[in-house]
């Protein structure tokens, strides 16, 4: 978390009920299936300290396992550290090695790539092509209507899926990278893709990285 912005959780849950407790900062708050809970607070930095999080509340065989922890982080440190997450472990990662990264950890429980079906739509030809929507005329799935949809679930929703949708809302989950690198990856998965598109926005990604290096090295310099 970055110190000296305050930071609020917005929470739910996807099976039983949990509690979201932080025993060093004194706070502690339910966590309801079909509810949302919130808790927020203001990181403090103070050198190499991690606080842990526990479920309060006994929640199944896994209670125990369940925890985290929080590390608070100079503003600074801590746009270092997201932008080093997105160029992977080698630092080598392209905006659709990002993406694909992100699907894994977010959206592959609910969307497959090949084709089969899930509790979301395949993310296999979605990309570019006219869908169907229970609430909205058909649209085509191209970069702005991703970008909304992502965000924001219940804007539309897909024909053949229960509405309210059964997505999360990723609005202020995702950020503008993440959301951008998850659509270059939808890209890849169309016959839609249109290949110059994903040349230019991955060699405009590698210039803000150069550019972001270089400002580092000048910090540095001075
Ligand atoms: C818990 C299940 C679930 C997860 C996790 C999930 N989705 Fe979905 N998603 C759905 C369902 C259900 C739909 C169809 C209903 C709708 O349109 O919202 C959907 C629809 C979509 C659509 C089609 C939207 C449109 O308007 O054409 C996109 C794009 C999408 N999801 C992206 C994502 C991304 C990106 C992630 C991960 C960051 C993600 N989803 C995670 C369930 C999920
Ligand atoms: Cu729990």
């Amino acid at each position: 978390m970055p110190a000296g912005r305050p930071v609020k959780l917005i929470m739910t849950s996807d099976d039983v009920l949990h509690a979201f407790f932080i025993p060093d900062f004194r706070t502690k708050m339910d966590v309801i299936p079909n509810r949302y809970t919130s808790m927020w607070f203001l990181p403090e930095e103070k050198e190499n300290a991690v606080y842990k999080v526990f479920c309060a509340e006994y929640c199944g065989d896994k209670h125990s396992e369940m925890g985290a922890q929080i590390r608070v982080l100079s503003a600074k440190a801590y746009e270092d550290t997201i932008f080093k997450w997105a160029n992977g472990p080698d630092g080598k990662w392209t905006l659709r090695d990002y993406g694909e990264n992100l699907y894994k950890g977010k959206c592959s429980s609910c969307h497959s790539i090949d084709g089969s079906p899930n509790t979301g739509p395949t993310w296999k030809n979605h990309f570019g092509y006219s869908h169907d929507y229970v609430d909205h005329a058909p649209a085509v799935a191209d970069d702005q209507w991703l970008n909304d949809h992502i965000l924001n679930s219940q804007l539309a929703v897909v024909k053949g899926y229960g509405k309210p949708s059964q997505m999360p809302v990723f609005q202020g989950q995702l950020n503008a990278l993440q959301v951008q690198s998850l659509i270059v990856y939808m890209r890849t998965l169309s016959d839609k893709k249109d290949q110059a598109q994903i040349d230019a926005d991955e060699a405009a990604y590698i210039k803000q990285k150069e550019a972001a290096a270089k400002a580092k090295a000048d910090g540095v310099a001075k």
